[in-house]
């Protein structure tokens, strides 16, 4: 399985988000993907490439064409305002809610900020810009490999995605990676493809992309929206719209859930996944689902990974694997090549 893998994604290193009325220190770091990367090398387990080369208009087949001007200019615009805030990164504090105007773009940058976000936990920094879409190249990379008739393919991109929507960043996303994968599988002309979500947060920017399409079908698994992030979507009666309904399946568990149960839903999504006819698969690969994951509330093991590789195999379907969570740092290496390691072995 080859993974696409660019180090410019170390250019976005947030230093701290904002948490129970203080700043912390980001757990979405660098480390992440390069445990990831040593894991894989040291078991040897496939190839590394540099992504493939994509112009900035693959980016507009899933986000939005002033969302992606903001995002390009955000770093230059937050310096522009004071020299000083070269040293520190940029987070929202004001966002337009309910009876607030979403259509008008503001002059002022804060406003700006907050108009293209939806939480405070995810610092827009120097690098942000150039390692989101070097990520997003990789997923793109990914996707393509599987046009040419591979089996799978690997994304080892950061920061995660899942949670960007069409036109706005949080949960340390700003390109949506697997939505953009997936749309890149449909212009190749698979007709209907689907999207499985197995990061410990509910993919609401991904859902919200494909919410009212029938060609992209999108599943979850996830802790509970009633009590973890991202809070405001992701229940289970969310089934899609218009064209889209029935091809939106959520899956939320509560808190504690261990792999016994886990693994039931995973075979819930995949025989949805089968019922709807998909002709490849995108896999939102968080493993923030590990017991030792600092942010997150279900008790999956190390060795359980290797099952799931296994049962995404038995899928049976040409797969992108893209990264998302996981903030278990030591470990997150460990755990992800687990499920490449339990899907090539399949
Ligand atoms: C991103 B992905 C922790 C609060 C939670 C947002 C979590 C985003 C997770 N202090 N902040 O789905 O792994
Ligand atoms: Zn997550």
């Amino acid at each position: 399985m080859i993974t696409f893998y660019n180090h410019l994604h170390a250019q976005h290193q947030g230093k701290f988000e904002m948490f129970r009325g203080e700043l912390v220190p980001c757990f979405e770091v660098p480390a992440r993907a390069d445990h990831v990367l040593a894991e894989l090398q040291r078991r040897e387990l496939g190839t590394v490439l540099h992504p493939h080369a994509f112009d900035d208009a693959a980016l507009t087949s899933i986000h939005s064409p002033r969302y992606l001007h903001f995002l390009e200019n955000a770093w230059a615009d937050w310096v522009a305002l004071d020299p000083a805030n070269a040293q520190r990164d940029a987070l929202p504090s004001v966002w337009p809610i309910r009876t607030l105007r979403s259509d008008i773009v503001p002059d002022n940058f804060a406003a700006r900020m907050g108009l293209f976000s939806y939480d405070a936990g995810s610092p827009l920094t120097a690098g942000t810009w150039v390692a989101a879409r070097a990520g997003a190249h990789c997923a793109l990379s990914a996707a393509q490999q599987l046009v040419q008739g591979d089996r799978a393919a690997f994304a080892l991109s950061r920061p995660p995605g899942h949670h960007a929507g069409m036109d706005f960043f949080g949960g340390y996303c700003f390109l949506n990676n697997a939505a953009l994968a997936a749309q890149h599988l449909r212009d190749a002309g698979m007709e209907r493809v689907a999207i499985l979500d197995i990061d410990y947060h509910h993919g609401n920017g991904t859902q919200a992309i494909f919410y009212d399409r029938p060609d992209v079908f999108f599943a979850s698994i996830h802790g509970d929206p009633r009590t973890e992030y991202p809070f405001y979507l992701g229940h289970a009666d969310e089934t899609g719209a218009g064209a889209g309904q029935g091809a939106n399946l959520n899956i939320p568990l509560p808190r504690g859930t261990g792999f016994a149960q886990w693994s039931e839903a995973l075979e819930h999504a995949l025989q949805a996944i089968r019922r709807f006819g998909a002709q490849s698969l995108v896999v939102s690969l968080g493993m923030d689902t590990f017991e030792g994951d600092p942010i997150s509330g279900f008790t999956l093991q190390s060795a359980d990974y290797l099952q799931v590789g296994q049962r995404l195999a038995a899928a049976g379907l040409p797969t992108a694997l893209v990264f998302e969570g996981g903030y278990a740092v030591a470990e997150v290496g460990v755990n992800a090549v687990n499920v490449l390691d339990g899907f090539i072995g399949a």
